[in-house]
């Protein structure tokens, strides 16, 4: 029986080095190794064997196994190496250009946020994020804005209850900054702003940067000089910039700021409604009462603030006619910047 098994193994050894394919190994598998199989079936008689010749031979029948299960794991390495080289039997042709993954990128708003922050960071401003629900102190009462000053209607501004609203600015967090942190202080806050309006040129979610300028010596040539320098970052150097009286509550003098129109250098289109110039934020010194809410003494020190809405620059460094085009997620649309 022994010389039985040795024949055996011979026998499935040449079979196995003889196989052309990774079915034919699997098919002598079953034939030697399965629960029916060749090899099996003569262990299965073991027991006709004299007992002190049993041991030898299971021990022998065990090596043939071991042996067996080498020769057919090696052929399989084998064919399967060896059809990488023929990809195009298994209907792979390497000649074909290949997939290029999509990429995401930053949605406009995003960009462009990132872009105005990184230019007054390298002026010195470092960025805050307070809450977009907030309390009614930090959005209006400390701001200068008493109970019956017309932004706080229930027109404009979604109120949670009497004391708590969305936030219609991010102004609050410059309030929240000041009450926790000593002057001097250079901050720019971006985020999200709501208020109850909705028509082409407002949604009642959009975005906006706010910065504040404080410290003993803010001076109002100081504020021009920042945002001028501000303006040209982002429009160029050449585009001209002037500042117009105007009013807020929180500021005294305020100004907003305007830029040569982007699209007829001045002359006058449709975009600029004919004037010539663009408006990009709004801007002032911090009145005194704002600096005495939050603990400030008005007579020490002085500083400016402004807000823009990121939406609208980004309508003009890229020439977009249409704001609900950010909101959309139309890919063709995004998928230009
Ligand atoms: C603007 C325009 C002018 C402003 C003022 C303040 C604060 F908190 F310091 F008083 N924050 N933001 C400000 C001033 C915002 O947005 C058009």
């Amino acid at each position: 029986m022994q010389q039985e098994l040795i024949d055996l193994k011979n026998q499935a050894l040449a079979e196995v080095s003889d196989a052309q394919s990774e079915d034919a190994l699997e098919q002598l598998s079953t034939r030697y190794l399965g629960r029916k199989g060749l090899l099996t079936g003569l262990l299965r008689k073991t027991g006709t064997l004299p007992p002190e010749e049993r041991p030898a031979f299971g021990q022998l029948a065990n090596q043939v196994k071991k042996e067996l299960e080498q020769a057919l794991s090696q052929a399989s390495e084998r064919l399967s190496s060896a059809g990488r080289g023929t990809a195009s039997r298994r209907g792979v042709d390497p000649t074909l250009p290949g997939i290029r993954p999509r990429r995401g990128r930053l949605h406009p708003i995003t960009q462009t946020e990132r872009l105005i922050l990184e230019v007054f960071n390298r002026m010195g401003f470092q960025v805050v994020e307070t809450p977009e629900v907030e309390l009614d102190w930090y959005c209006f009462e400390a701001l200068n804005m008493p109970p019956d000053h017309p932004a706080r209607d229930m027109q404009d501004t979604f109120y949670i209850s009497d004391q708590v609203v969305l936030r219609t600015h991010t102004s609050s967090a410059q309030i929240r900054t000041m009450e926790k942190e000593k002057p001097p202080l250079r901050i720019v806050c971006p985020g999200k702003a709501f208020r109850r309006d909705s028509d082409a040129t407002h949604t009642p979610m959009f975005h906006q940067v706010e910065g504040l300028m404080v410290g003993e010596d803010i001076t109002f040539a100081e504020y021009k000089g920042v945002l001028i320098n501000f303006v040209h970052q982002i429009f160029g150097p050449e585009v001209p910039v002037r500042f117009r009286p105007s009013f807020f509550p929180f500021t005294e003098p305020s100004a907003e700021v305007d830029i040569g129109c982007v699209v007829c250098k001045g002359d006058g289109c449709r975009v600029c409604s004919h004037t010539g110039w663009l408006e990009i934020l709004g801007s002032g010194m911090v009145d005194p009462n704002v600096f005495k809410n939050v603990g400030y003494d008005p007579d020490k020190v002085t500083g400016f603030a402004f807000g823009m809405g990121i939406e609208r620059i980004a309508m003009l460094r890229w020439g977009i006619d249409d704001l609900r085009m950010f909101y959309d997620n139309d890919l063709r649309f995004i998928r230009q910047f």
